[in-house]
């Protein structure tokens, strides 16, 4: 083997002595997990030696260090083999031994250690960082449990454990030699990191994903040189390795736990003492650390490197505050991704006090500092200008102050962090506030996803460089009306349409039609996503069916996918409510031929691949104002399938790439929010939009059930009463509903003229070249990172 290439005997003859040495078994006995594990580790062996190269090649370089809690990595395999060029090789090898690929591919459980859109789009960013050869290295947490499995049982969500190394990771390699200690007030943590190689198109750059694994002292000294105590040992183990034990399955809200405020020292500490570390191995300056390293803290989950870096810079390198301050400012930036005020996070300041007390003597300080800057510019200190408030610490505010950038990660959502959310902040440093659009990797999102349309999309541009630079995809423009390559972009959203049936049948075991539409809703259950009001639109055009057997549908399958945060209990009510809406639809015989409702369990990378390329309707739908940016929205448009949805996240920018006549925009804007917010009364539309009310009342009237939950109540409560501090229908879906319905025709009329639809399809892929997470890390390393490219 060497360069891009795999030859046939080296492959089987390594992935043999795998399988003797690891499974005790040949080829022929083998089973198809084992041989997917063999496999991996053969491909790993292929990428370590490019991988030590590509980090010596970066040794005297400025690096970009990412730090997230989460990383929804999904699966490697099939990824690295394309990343590589190498997957068509190994596939035939492989296929010429009479084992199917595809299904070695499904053996792979889903590195799933994130919530959402927040862990999804870090894993973008480092393909997109090692494709456009940038020194890009994550650093997180190691969760022994990613984001739990769904199960419905009954209809009702049920969480259970995701053991996602039961079986060994042969992505990883544990790295004994460069563990750090974490210290708490009361206790002290081994931090133990694993490497994973992210290779980059091409191989030519392969960074690293270093995740940290969190042990006891006792236990980790005993195995070489401290044989005593094994009680101890084992007690202090089971504390300690509770803080990588699980990832908190939470995508909104804080929850306050201090096993999470745990999590978050711990990850952030001991990639700063990493960085330390290894930058004394060849520079004795630390005034000049920041020449070296930028960081970027993916959201406030690791804010707390603002004064974890002050510390160690003025404790342990004996740097002067000012010193360290313009450093520590220098190092690191700041991404928002959220506006819910609820999920803006604080913590009390008891807390901090007792688990990190000389962390909070520097907080503490630094928002004394604040108030003195004010003071001497003349400035009056606002609220808003509190790091410390009322017994908490905001950590957005600490974010801002303590770092050079603050981004949003759509334009509007920039604007409104501007303008309204942070405007305080925006007038006092106009300067760090900067938008950064998000984007998505192209290589997982239609390379690997839908290489049917890859194919096409090479052979019309005459070469793929468009795997590596998007923008090519404008060259699609020309074929617009060509009707020969629209009915075979058809015949291929066709064939990815089939192989969804396919899938949906064994694994959800319903029966869909695929000349039907494929209207899809698939990302987090949140109220402000609003599942329900696709729910009320589906349940809407049922009665209407029921009260007019005659009345014309156009074939409909409705495909959601959603995880609601296991204490989200208003959340998991929807769930149920749709389980209930799908049950109604899918057993009655009067919709035979019209419409399907499918939830698909268990929602995840994985399964997003197969569903977004089959995509005929994209829904994002949330309430305008609300969603920072979305990325699916970018995955549907990529593959070919129009937007419905409000001006809200990136939605608007989609819009302008694809032209607004190839999308379906409807609903109230964010200014429209504005202006009738304190006058808004759900009932109104309640009552006087034809068919609302019957749709509504079906979560107390008896239609459906909840087994006694209250959840329905809770529902209807919440959209006509209000509930805790928010005013009744606070997400405006009721408002909505009769804008929505009305554009929902408009589809309907639209995709009757399929060749016309698939033109408006066609734009959409044309139009998608912005959304690459490639341009995203582009403008992170010229605008905030101020790298070189290797
Ligand atoms: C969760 C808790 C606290 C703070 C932020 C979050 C958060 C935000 N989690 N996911 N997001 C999403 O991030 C995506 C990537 O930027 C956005 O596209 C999406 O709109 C956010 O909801």
């Amino acid at each position: 083997m060497g360069g891009n290439k795999m030859d046939r005997e080296t492959l089987l003859e390594k992935m043999e002595a795998r399988l003797l040495t690891e499974a005790k078994k040949t080829m022929e006995k083998a089973s198809e997990k084992e041989k997917y594990h063999a496999l991996s580790k053969v491909v790993m062996e292929e990428i370590a030696p490019n991988w030590i190269q590509s980090e010596e090649r970066f040794t005297n370089s400025k690096k970009a260090y990412y730090l997230s809690s989460e990383y929804l990595m999904g699966r490697a395999l099939t990824n690295n083999l394309i990343n590589m060029q190498i997957k068509e090789q190994v596939e035939e090898i492989l296929e010429a031994e009479g084992m199917e690929f595809d299904a070695l591919e499904e053996q792979e459980e889903d590195a799933a250690l994130g919530n959402g859109g927040l862990g999804r789009l870090a894993a973008c960013f480092l393909d997109s960082a090692a494709t456009k050869d940038y020194p890009l290295m994550g650093y997180g947490i190691r969760y022994q449990y990613g984001i739990f499995k769904q199960e419905f049982n009954n209809g009702f969500q049920v969480e259970k454990g995701d053991d996602w190394t039961r079986d060994g990771d042969p992505w990883s390699v544990k790295r004994r030699d460069r563990a750090v200690t974490v210290q708490f007030h009361d206790e002290e943590v081994v931090a133990l990191p694993y490497d994973m190689p992210i290779v980059g198109y091409g191989k030519n750059t392969i960074n690293t994903l270093r995740l940290w694994e969190a042990h006891g002292k006792k236990a980790f000294d005993l195995e070489t040189f401290n044989r005593q105590d094994y009680q101890g040992a084992l007690e202090e183990e089971i504390k300690a390795s509770a803080i990588s034990k699980v990832l908190y399955p939470d995508d909104s809200t804080e929850e306050g736990k201090i096993l999470r405020l745990k999590q978050q020292y711990f990850f952030v500490s001991a990639s700063l003492q990493d960085l330390i570390h290894k930058y004394k191995e060849t520079h004795e300056d630390f005034r000049e650390f920041h020449r070296f390293h930028a960081i970027q803290l993916n959201d406030t989950h690791p804010a707390v490197a603002v004064p974890e870096l002050m510390r160690l810079l003025t404790t342990e390198e004996e740097l002067s505050w000012e010193d360290a301050w313009e450093v520590t400012t220098k190092t690191l930036a700041y991404t928002n991704h959220t506006l819910m005020a609820e999920a803006l996070e604080q913590w009390p300041v008891d807390f901090y006090k007792k688990l990190l007390p000389e962390i909070y003597e520097i907080i503490h300080r630094i928002h004394n500092q604040l108030l003195v800057e004010l003071r001497d510019r003349g400035i009056s200190s606002p609220e808003e200008f509190q790091i410390i408030h009322h017994d908490s610490i905001k950590m957005a505010w600490l974010s801002i102050y303590g770092t050079h950038s603050t981004n949003g990660v759509a334009e509007l959502h920039t604007n409104l962090l501007k303008n309204i959310e942070l405007k305080h902040w925006y007038d006092l440093y106009p300067d760090r506030f900067n938008n950064k659009t998000n984007g998505i990797t192209q290589r997982r999102w239609l390379l690997k996803s839908n290489p049917e349309l890859s194919e096409l999309i090479t052979e019309l541009l005459g070469g793929d460089d468009w795997v590596v630079n998007l923008e090519k995809l404008q060259g699609l423009r020309k074929y617009g009306e060509d009707e020969k390559v629209l009915e075979r972009f058809d015949d291929i959203k066709r064939e990815k349409k089939r192989e969804l049936a396919d899938f949906i049948q064994i694994h959800e075991d319903i029966t869909i039609d695929p000349e039907s539409i494929y209207d899809i809703q698939i990302k987090r259950l949140h109220e402000y996503k609003r599942q329900l009001l696709m729910a009320f639109y589906i349940l809407d055009r049922y009665y209407r069916i029921k009260d007019n057997p005659k009345e014309e549908m156009y074939p409909r399958t409705f495909i959601f996918g959603a995880k609601a945060a296991p204490g989200y209990f208003r959340a998991k009510g929807i769930i149920k409510f749709i389980n209930e809406v799908k049950k109604l639809v899918n057993e009655d015989p009067d919709m035979r031929g019209k419409m399907k409702v499918v939830f698909v369990e268990n929602y995840r990378v994985s399964y997003a691949e197969k569903l977004f390329p089959a995509a005929d309707l994209s829904e994002q739908i949330s309430t305008a104002g609300k969603e920072a940016s979305g990325t699916g929205n970018m995955k549907f448009m990529l593959n070919g399938a129009p937007t419905i949805g409000t001006y809200d996240g990136a939605n608007i920018e989609i819009v302008e790439e694809a032209g607004e006549e190839n999308n379906f925009i409807f609903g109230l804007r964010v200014e429209d929010i504005e202006s009738i917010r304190e006058s808004y009364d759900p009932k109104v539309p309640y009552e006087k939009v034809a068919g609302l009310k019957r749709v509504v009342d079906t979560l107390v009237d008896g239609t459906f059930d909840d087994e006694n939950t209250g959840m329905f109540q809770d529902l209807y409560d919440a959209l006509l009463k209000g509930a805790h501090w928010h005013k009744p229908d606070h997400y405006f879906i009721l408002q909505d509903f009769e804008d929505y319905r009305r554009t929902q025709r408009q589809v309907e009329e639209a995709y009757r003229d399929r060749k016309n639809w698939m033109k408006k399809a066609w734009a959409n892929v044309a139009g998608a070249g912005k959304f690459s997470s490639d341009r995203t890390i582009e403008q992170y390393a010229k605008e905030i990172w101020e790298l070189q490219k290797g």
